[in-house]
């Protein structure tokens, strides 16, 4: 079945024979002890449509001492004025004034983050420009048309593909359609061409002029991968590509053409992941380390949900509390991809925008004091996933493990669980029942504080905020509540 290493059936069994020696013991339940980060993973969050003034703050509160690496943001880029949040999907011109904040705004954001420890990677919307037939004027005031934005393109810097009755992409198993015909009537910019290019380019190096580390390339499966690989070709090396190439059955465009300069959104671990969830029944990933419609490790961008697909076809999201922190929890203890977490607002009109003010500029919010998951969120109000004490905690999981060898899973009562050879073992119980899954493990014994329920208590120093489980004789044992995640590590022994 797999590739990967297996447990040992002896071990197994005496898993089983020593069940009934193992503890659990459980505590208050609180926020994750801040001094268990054993260094900093490279994992991210996105952060939609979060105003730049709030980003800043967030890489100082949360982002910072939660351990994250780098922020996603929304389209730094003048964008066509309207309340939907996809406004910001359809560039007018590259001035980085946004209804997320000013450039100051952003420059000030990348310098905070940054003295934070936080990267900032801007998405980058550089196949198109609007998909407005009648002319306009955009945020920052300039004016514009459908093929027409003054400065910067003219009609020839534009596809008409001609393959389409519209020009509209209506095909997807068409090469020339998906690349050079219009995504949902978005002007589809010549990227073949070195004007173009030479434009782009140049948007994306005052980007870096502002300190950002990298971009998303929005719609990347839109550009023919060498032009895409023509224009990173111009940044300076080391600067972060994370490619948009939405794996799609039966398309001719596949996110494995991007890898060659960079990093891909593979979409098949959510796919996976979050029925497996939804249905109650985890399974240890399909062939090892050569995951079937899977990029490579070490070029994957995995992720729970984005913008898209908590409006979509994502089966798992914040609005399903608990079960979210244990989609998110089997992420992040996960040796496959670079991942990166999502935080949004809730929201029942996929179309709604961030919560703005009269002139339609994003209100500013803080994550500093929230917990969570909540039971409900009203719509408008923000998700603030980053300071949720399991996401926090299982990043320190993350930072503790390193690069040790995920083992195979065990399977018991409903539950599932793992262990990362040596250093921590990772147990979540996706059903409506209680259940006990022991876990063979060469962490040594003792007691361990659960990262999931607040880890070590960084005041006493040596008791648990929440949730403790035993490691006796080569088995980790959890009992573990309906809909619970649970992780232990070597660097947070009770
Ligand atoms: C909006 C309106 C449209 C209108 C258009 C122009 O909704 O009705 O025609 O404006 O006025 C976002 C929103 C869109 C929005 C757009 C522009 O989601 O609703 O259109 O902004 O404002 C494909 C692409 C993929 C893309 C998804 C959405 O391959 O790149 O569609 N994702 C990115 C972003 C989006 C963004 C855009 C691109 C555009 O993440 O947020 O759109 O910048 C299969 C295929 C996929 C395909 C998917 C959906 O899975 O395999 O390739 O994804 O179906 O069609
Ligand atoms: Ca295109």
């Amino acid at each position: 079945m797999s590739g990967r290493r297996r447990i040992p059936g002896a071990m197994r069994m005496l898993s089983a024979a020593l069940a009934a020696a193992s503890l659990v013991a459980m505590a208050g339940c609180a926020a994750p002890a801040p001094d268990e980060q054993a260094g900093e993973p490279d994992v991210g969050i996105q952060l939609f449509q979060l105003p730049w003034v709030s980003i800043a703050e967030e890489c100082e509160e949360t982002l910072g001492p939660n351990g994250f690496a780098w922020v996603l943001t929304s389209p730094p880029n003048e964008h066509i004025v309207r309340d939907e949040w996809w406004a910001s999907y359809q560039p007018v011109s590259y001035a980085v004034e946004s209804r997320l904040g000013t450039r100051d705004e952003f420059a000030d954001m990348v310098a905070r983050c940054d003295a934070a420890g936080v990267a900032i990677i801007a998405d980058a919307v550089i196949n198109h420009m609007t998909g407005q037939d009648s002319p306009g004027v955009g945020w920052a005031g300039s004016a514009y048309e459908h093929y027409d934005y003054p400065g910067i393109y003219g009609d020839d810097d534009f596809h008409r593909c001609g393959l389409t009755p519209n020009d509209d992409i209506a095909d997807y198993t068409s090469r020339e359609q998906v690349q050079t015909c219009e995504l949902v009537n978005l002007a589809d910019l010549d990227t073949a061409s070195d004007r173009v290019r030479g434009t782009i380019g140049a948007y994306l190096d005052d980007l870096l002029s502002l300190g950002v580390a990298g971009f998303r390339i929005d719609a990347a499966k839109h550009m023919a991968a060498d032009d895409v690989a023509a224009i990173v070709a111009e940044l300076p090396e080391g600067t972060r590509i994370l490619s948009e190439v939405i794996r799609g059955g039966g398309e001719p465009v596949t996110p494995e053409e991007y890898t060659g300069f960079g990093d891909v959104f593979e979409f098949t671990y959510a796919r996976d992941l979050g029925p497996a969830l939804a249905s109650g029944i985890v399974n240890d990933p399909p062939q090892g380390d050569e995951r079937p419609q899977h990029v490579p490790a070490d070029r994957a961008i995995v992720f729970v949900d984005n913008h898209d697909t908590e409006r979509g076809e994502a089966d798992v999201t914040a609005r399903d509390g608990a079960l979210y922190v244990i989609a998110n929890a089997l992420m992040l203890a996960d040796d496959y991809g670079t991942p990166v977490v999502y935080s949004g607002y809730a929201f029942s009109d996929r179309d709604a925008g961030a919560p703005a003010d009269a002139d339609g500029r994003v209100l500013a919010a803080s994550c500093a004091d929230a917990t969570g998951p909540a039971a409900s969120y009203p719509d408008g109000e923000r998700t603030c996933v980053q300071a949720w004490p399991a996401i926090g905690g299982m990043l320190a999981f993350r930072a503790a493990v390193g690069d040790a060898p995920r083992l195979d899973g065990v399977r018991a009562d409903g539950a599932y669980g793992f262990e990362r050879e040596g250093r921590g073992v990772v147990a979540v119980n996706p059903g409506g029942l209680a259940a006990t899954i022991e876990i063979p493990t060469t962490m040594p014994a003792g007691e361990y504080c659960d990262v999931v329920t607040g880890g070590r208590d960084p005041v006493e120093g040596d008791g648990c905020r929440g949730l403790a489980f035993t490691v006796d004789d080569g088995v980790a044992r959890f009992a573990l509540e309906p809909l619970a995640a649970a992780a232990i590590h070597v660097g947070a022994q009770s």
